[in-house]
């Protein structure tokens, strides 16, 4: 069984710091794998479509995307689960569309946020390869929500 971790919740310090980058040694690392292991596992928990590394504790940059259709957004596409290390929001559509958001940190609080469209995304595999993925509407707005927790910034701050 994989291990759950605690969820770091608005007003601990961890949330508003900029997360380290991970190293070139440790991609591959069996420690990285139990990361986001731990992480998968804490998301699913929760019922979470997402997760950030701070969220965990851990102030690396580290982001899982997982969509899945639900309440507020039933026509989301359901993906495997997208782990992401290192990521960069390359561009963005200057069209931005409203949407509910949740945070498994800020519990029972929901919020309208604008993100942008369509963004492109530069990450890394946990294996250190280098990937650049286009991603819109509801897997997009995860995306920059999950990033913006490597910024310190929670969804909270955006309204
Ligand atoms: O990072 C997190 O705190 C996880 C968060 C991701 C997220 C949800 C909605 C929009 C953007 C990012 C959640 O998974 S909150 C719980 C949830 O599943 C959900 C909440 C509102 C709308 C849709 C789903
Ligand atoms: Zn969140």
């Amino acid at each position: 069984m994989d291990t759950v971790l605690p969820v770091a919740q608005r007003g601990d310090a961890i949330l508003d710091l900029i997360a380290a980058p991970v190293a070139a040694q440790e991609f591959g690392s069996p420690w990285l794998q139990a990361l986001v292991q731990a992480m998968q596992a804490t998301m699913l928990e929760r019922s979470g479509v997402g997760i950030a590394a701070p969220q965990v504790y851990v102030s690396k940059r580290v982001i899982i995307v997982a969509s899945r259709p639900n309440l507020r957004y039933p026509d989301a596409p359901e993906m495997d689960a997208v782990f992401m290390v290192n990521p960069v929001i390359l561009s963005m559509s200057e069209q931005t569309v409203w949407g509910e958001e949740g945070c498994l940190s800020v519990p029972n609080e929901r919020g309208r946020v604008a993100r942008a469209q369509e963004i492109l995304v530069r990450y890394s595999t946990l294996e250190g390869q280098q990937i650049e993925q286009q991603f819109s509407g509801f897997p997009a707005r995860i995306v920059q929500h999950e990033v913006d927790h490597l910024d310190g910034i929670l969804f909270v701050d955006r309204r």
